[in-house]
């Protein structure tokens, strides 16, 4: 028996369905049952895939573009519904599934049976076409709310890890990535690069132009530097106009690299505002570590730090190197730098 699916324009329903059309599964071996099912929810506005015995069920439910709500047919060929209900609910890794249950099995028994087996509800047969859409509709009603719950957090989690105003990492969030890199690098070796960027002279940007045209400053800063790195790369708000850039896999060359593009993105053009064009630069305190050395996280940053405080010593708008005065440079040698494949 194929899968068939129909789709009806919810404009041709005379219900109120939700805004796009929630695909539901039914598996029901009964041929009659199952175009009376289909025609009753297609008639709903819902879009309805079925199906005819209980692998077919759990290859629709598992697969691409799964439905949300699956309306399962008890006695079935292959698997049986609350068999189906168990495996859908092994796997807590997937969306959840309402399932709604139907049986002729009346024995109190057995609809705890089928509850137990993961269904959150259940229908008799023969079914009342008014209940089934009921409860269909309280199913869908239940799965809204809990993507509200599941969109409420996402958003307090991106909230408590990014910073308001430039979109960035938060402080937390960066250190948190360089403590976690450390750990990936002691483990499974190879280089990790860090850097940290602080805007030059910013004082006088919010002096001479106010505090609001500051931030727009700050933010277009921000987006520069996050225009320089590779996915993998952290890009976070270190302070108030700190920025530190975790950059796994990175040496020492690398890293400089990096915090040179950054720094020539800041500095190549001005900043439009509505106050008219901000100049400001940037300098760059870099550090990289190779597996061969036991340094802790903090003693990286304190090394950048150091790095940041000699950059800004000698004249600012520079990237200066931590710890290694072979590798150290500054602006003003930076086209020696070999160029780097576009990323
Ligand atoms: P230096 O080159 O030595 O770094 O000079 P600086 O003026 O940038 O350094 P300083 O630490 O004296 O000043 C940092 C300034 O950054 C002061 C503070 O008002 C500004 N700042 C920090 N956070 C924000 C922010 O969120 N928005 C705005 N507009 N300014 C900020
Ligand atoms: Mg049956
Ligand atoms: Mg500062
Ligand atoms: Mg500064």
């Amino acid at each position: 028996m194929p899968i068939r699916s129909n789709t009806r324009s919810i404009g041709e329903t005379a219900e109120a369905v939700p805004a796009t059309a929630s695909r539901i599964l039914i598996a029901e071996d009964d041929p009659v049952l199952r175009r009376m099912l289909e025609a009753l929810l297609v008639k709903s506005g819902y879009d309805v895939v079925s199906v005819s015995d209980g692998l077919q069920a759990l290859r629709v439910l598992e697969g691409e573009g799964a439905p949300s709500l699956a309306v399962l047919d008890w006695v079935m060929p292959g698997l049986e519904g609350p068999q189906v209900c168990q495996r859908i609910r092994q796997r807590s890794d997937r969306p959840y599934i309402y399932i709604l249950l139907l049986t002729a099995l009346t024995q109190k028994g057995n609809v705890l049976q089928g509850l137990e087996s993961g269904a959150d509800d259940y229908l008799t047969k023969p079914f009342d076409a008014q209940e089934l859409r009921a409860r269909v509709r309280v199913g869908l009603r239940i799965l809204s709310l809990q993507q509200s719950l599941i969109s409420a957090r996402e958003e307090l989690r991106f909230q408590a890890t990014h910073d308001a105003l430039t979109g960035l990492f938060n402080r937390g969030a960066v250190l948190e990535s360089i403590h976690r890199e450390r750990s990936r690098q002691v483990r499974e070796g190879g280089t990790l690069g860090v850097i940290l960027a602080d805007l030059d002279h910013f004082k006088q940007v919010n002096d001479t132009y106010g505090h609001l045209l500051g931030d727009a400053v700050l933010k277009e800063a921000a987006r520069r530097m996050s225009g320089c790195v590779r996915p993998y790369d952290t890009v976070g708000r270190y302070g108030g106009e700190e920025f530190l850039i975790v950059a796994p896999t990175a040496d020492a060359t690398g890293s400089l690299s990096l915090a040179e593009r950054m720094r020539e993105t800041i500095a190549a053009s001005p900043i439009v505002t509505s106050a008219g064009e901000v100049r400001v630069t940037a300098s760059f305190g870099v550090a990289a570590s190779d597996p061969t050395e036991s340094i802790a996280a903090d003693s990286l940053l304190l090394r950048v730090d150091d790095a940041l405080y000699r950059a800004k010593e000698l004249g600012r708008n520079r990237c200066e190197m931590a710890s290694n005065p072979v590798a150290s440079r500054s602006s003003a040698t930076s086209a020696q730098l070999a160029p780097e494949p576009t990323r």
